[in-house]
């Protein structure tokens, strides 16, 4: 390697010397040569006459004027251009030239399909023009866009358009205002030819909001449940939160080639076309859902994240575990709040989990960062909004919007960092959080050791709880933490216990802030079982050593959905480790009726929302289920979660036939209740698919379906238990939807998530199929990712095939997108997880990519913290 890319630290940051409050920039689009005008006003705010040093990256210097004279004391530096003796303030034209063509890192300014876009965040804005890229520099923007009238009829940038012509040679232009000033990493531009799907939202205080979505040609028909969510968040963040939109337009494009799901750029939101289109004939109810979500999210950041942005980079968690928390909110007042408390909880103890004990572990507000695409991770958005959580759960709403409040008045308009945050929670609350903060710093998940005592002479139950935190990579010592512990006790007809100590009533979260504590509670007449980790009230792992008769009894009687779902989920974990020894001893998968009959009792519940019996009745992964192992046995855990399901179908599989047919619908609508109860019929499905009537009702459902839902839930079914009916299906679908890359993505999910043995063969010869592309991180991530991080046994597969199959791969991304590259790497990031044989190979992996010319700064770090180096 030529160059190491060098670290950035957050202990490092210092103010900017110059700042930037005006910026016009002016476009004349190209394919392979754009040029940009930017003339900017800069003021020093340094004492000394120190350089400017602007960010650059694969620009053309074209010409530098300070105050309208040609500037010659200037220099290009491999990261930019450093200008010296410059005056106390003045204006500064830079000209550039780009190739939006050759961008395939979808960096900047880029080339989707027929139209630019642009995705600045987090520092992309600099391969657009030199700049101070960086996001404590608000300036206003000003935006004139020059291009060919008939391939780009549609000129659009952040803010109001406030002026527009026509020029002789075909082209036209068009001019935006965006009144608020922001950071350059929330600028935007498109330039294409759309469908437009028009609408109005009228805000609280009675101002009208132009909506428009823009869609490729012929997606109208795809974009209304987009608009429907925007209108819905916009109306739900006035409600919960008192925050309204400010500007008069709000426009959203999707577009097909996009590294994430979403950006929330000032007024001109940029999309990944799959959180944008659907129709019940191309998407699923998952998509709708997440369709909500993502729509919701960045609407939401127009308050958290642009109002209010970050100082720096490692204050990311500021804006996104706000948002997220935020957009999770949003579902769950919308939607069933718990079914998604069960999704949400799944993805912090699956991979959030797994981040924090692996290589790249860091604390949801870094310290240390080489990439900064690389830190947009679980542990930023997830963790970050379970820390966001914690303290809504401490502080109560109220107190917590009261918080809110304080910390848009203090901030709106400016960079602020977490600490501004925390301290506005805890201003306005009185809540005492200075413990509470070390969640900021410290990486790692902790442990949460509980065990109880119940004294019948005293009528007195003692909880004592313990917590640990493992050293994780980069951070050896480890301090005890605020942990929100939510519990309940329940006596043997389940009623609630009321909690209380010495005649007064105790709050039913306690706080945990030492290693060890203990929590007394009078008056306990007869052992009580307890609930524990409510809501999962803290990202933890918990032990507590409970029977198997405590957890079928939580599983109808605690009060809330959550905890019911979590003790069966605590019951599966039981038997599934049991099983995997079981196993690995060359014995028969046991799982016995008592325990059938615990599930049994939860798809027969009347009184459930038929979505919540359907996440009752969901094994964990196979990747959550590695997540317990020092050692990781891939064919073990496959086997085990493969018979345990044949079990659960076999035992169950009378109720779950009439279940199955109880539950068809006569037409497919978007509501909830219609949601809920193909959620839970194609749950149903999936076990059926495991007994001898599997492939006739797979086929059956295949042929009836008129909707995506349906359709995938049974091509899945075929997919997972290879039945004989996948074959012709799997030609059926691609043969109707080839000319249609984001429905395709669901076929390549399928072929990379293929259990049969050829699996890998089946994905080589995949990636020639006329819809596949490897430079469209969909695709990628379907076929790819999906085959490398969800399709353990194939991946994992002992000839090292699946290892070389991915050092392929990022090879080639290297070059071409090391954005999507670096999300790609990540399996094998685990792999001291696994045998000596299996370590042996990825580290040959690793270390061929490690020898990469050109190693691309985002590979980089992760392999070398991966190598240990
Ligand atoms: N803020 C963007 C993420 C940008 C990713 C940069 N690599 C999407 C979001 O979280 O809303
Ligand atoms: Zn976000």
């Amino acid at each position: 390697m030529a160059e190491q890319p060098k670290a950035k630290y957050r202990a490092d940051y210092k103010a900017p010397e110059y700042t930037i409050t005006d910026i016009a920039l002016d476009f004349d689009l190209q394919d392979t040569a754009t040029r940009v005008v930017a003339v900017s006003k800069v003021k020093r705010l340094a004492e000394q006459d120190a350089a400017l040093q602007l960010d650059g990256d694969a620009l053309t210097l074209i010409r530098v004027e300070v105050n309208g004279e040609s500037w010659s004391d200037y220099e290009e530096t491999a990261t930019g251009l450093s200008l010296t003796k410059l005056p106390a303030e003045f204006e500064l034209t830079i000209e550039t030239e780009i190739n939006p063509e050759a961008n395939t890192l979808l960096e900047g300014l880029y080339k989707s399909g027929g139209g630019f876009c642009t995705q600045c965040e987090a520092e992309g804005f600099r391969r657009i023009t030199y700049y101070l890229d960086r996001p404590d520099v608000l300036a206003r923007f000003t935006t004139k866009v020059t291009a060919d009238k008939a391939s780009y009829p549609y000129l659009l940038s952040n803010g109001n358009r406030i002026a527009e012509g026509e020029l002789e040679n075909g082209r036209h232009w068009v001019q935006w205002q965006d009144p608020f000033p922001k950071p350059s990493y929330l600028f935007a531009l498109v330039a294409g030819d759309f469908d437009v799907l028009r609408d109005k939202f009228t805000t609280c205080t009675g101002r009208d909001v132009e909506l428009e979505i823009f869609v490729d040609k012929g997606n109208l028909d795809r974009a209304d449940y987009a608009m429907t969510s925007l209108k819905n968040s916009m109306k739900w963040d006035e409600e919960r939160f008192g925050l309204e939109y400010d500007l008069d337009i709000y426009m959203i494009v999707a577009v097909d080639f996009f590294n994430m799901g979403a950006m929330e750029n000032k007024g001109l939101n940029i999309f990944n076309s799959k959180f944008v289109l659907a129709n019940s004939k191309t998407a699923t109810d998952t998509d709708y859902q997440g369709i909500e979500a993502v729509i919701g999210h960045e609407y939401f950041h127009n308050w958290t994240g642009n109002r209010v942005t970050c100082r720096d980079w490692f204050q990311l968690s500021l804006k996104e575990g706000l948002t997220v928390f935020r957009d999770q909110e949003f579902s769950s007042d919308l939607g069933s709040r718990a079914v998604n408390r069960i999704n949400n909880v799944r993805v912090v103890r699956g991979p959030q989990f797994a981040e924090d004990r692996g290589p790249m572990s860091h604390p949801i507000r870094p310290d240390k960062v080489i990439e900064m695409n690389n830190f947009y991770t679980l542990t930023v958005y997830e963790k970050g909004s379970e820390v966001i959580r914690m303290m809504h759960t401490l502080l109560g709403e109220q107190n917590f919007q009261a918080g809110m409040k304080l910390y848009f008045e203090r901030h709106d308009g400016t960079a602020a960092t977490c600490d501004d945050f925390v301290q506005a929670m805890e201003d306005a609350s009185g809540i005492d959080l200075t413990r509470f903060r070390r969640w900021y710093s410290q990486a790692g998940t902790p442990v949460v050791s509980v065990t109880t005592d119940y004294d019948a002479e005293q009528k007195r139950y003692h909880v004592t709880v313990k917590q640990r935190t493992a050293p994780t990579a980069e951070q050896e010592e480890k301090q005890a933490l605020h942990i929100p512990l939510d519990i309940e006790l329940y006596d043997e007809q389940g009623n609630v216990i009321e909690l209380q100590r010495n005649g007064e009533a105790v709050h039913h979260v306690l706080d945990v802030t030492e290693e060890e504590q203990v929590f007394v509670f009078d008056n306990v007449a007869s052992k009580p079982v307890i609930s524990l980790l409510r809501e999962f009230s803290a990202p933890v792992v918990l032990e507590y050593d409970y029977s198997d008769e405590e957890l079928v009894f939580l599983m109808v009687h605690a009060r809330n959905e959550f905890a019911r779902w979590d003790a069966g989920q605590m019951l599966l974990a039981k038997y599934i480790r049991d099983n995997v020894t079981n196993v690995q001893q060359g014995k028969a998968v046991e799982f016995p009726a008592s325990v059938v009959d615990a599930f049994r009792g939860a798809l027969l519940a009347e009184d459930l929302d038929p979505a919540f019996i359907a996440e009752m009745l969901t094994l964990p992964s196979e990747n959550e289920i590695a997540g317990w192992y020092k050692q990781v046995d891939v064919d073990a855990i496959n086997k085990v979660v493969g018979d345990i399901k044949a079990i659960l179908a076999a035992e169950m599989e009378d109720e779950l036939t009439a279940i199955y047919h109880s539950l068809a619908q006569p037409s497919y609508t978007i509501e909830h209740e219609a949601m809920a109860k193909r959620a839970l019929r194609n749950r149903c499905l999936s076990y059926l698919a495991c007994t001898e009537q599997g492939n006739a009702l797979v086929e059956a459902q295949y042929q009836a379906s008129d909707n995506m839902t349906d359709t995938m839930a049974a091509m899945a079914a075929a997919n997972s238990s290879e039945l004989a009916c996948r074959e012709a299906q799997m030609k059926d679908f691609s043969d109707k939807w080839t000319h249609d890359g984001l429905v395709m993505d669901k076929w390549f999910a399928l072929q990379g998530a293929n259990p049969a043995e050829n699996a890998l063969a089946v994905v080589r010869e995949t990636m020639n199929h006329p819809a596949f592309d490897l430079k469209n991180p969909n695709r990628t991530r379907n076929l790819v990712a999906n085959f490398c991080g969800n399709n353990p046994v194939r991946f994992h597969a002992k000839d090292g095939s699946g290892y070389a199959f991915l050092t392929e791969i990022l090879t080639a991304l290297n070059s071409s997108n090391p954005q999507v590259a670096s999300r790609l790497i990540e399996p094998f990031l685990k792999y001291r997880q696994y045998d000596e044989a299996r370590q042996t190979l990825m580290r040959a992996e690793l270390e061929k990519l490690a020898a990469l010319e050109n190693l691309a700064k985002d590979l980089f770090e992760k392999v070398q913290k991966a190598l240990g180096q």
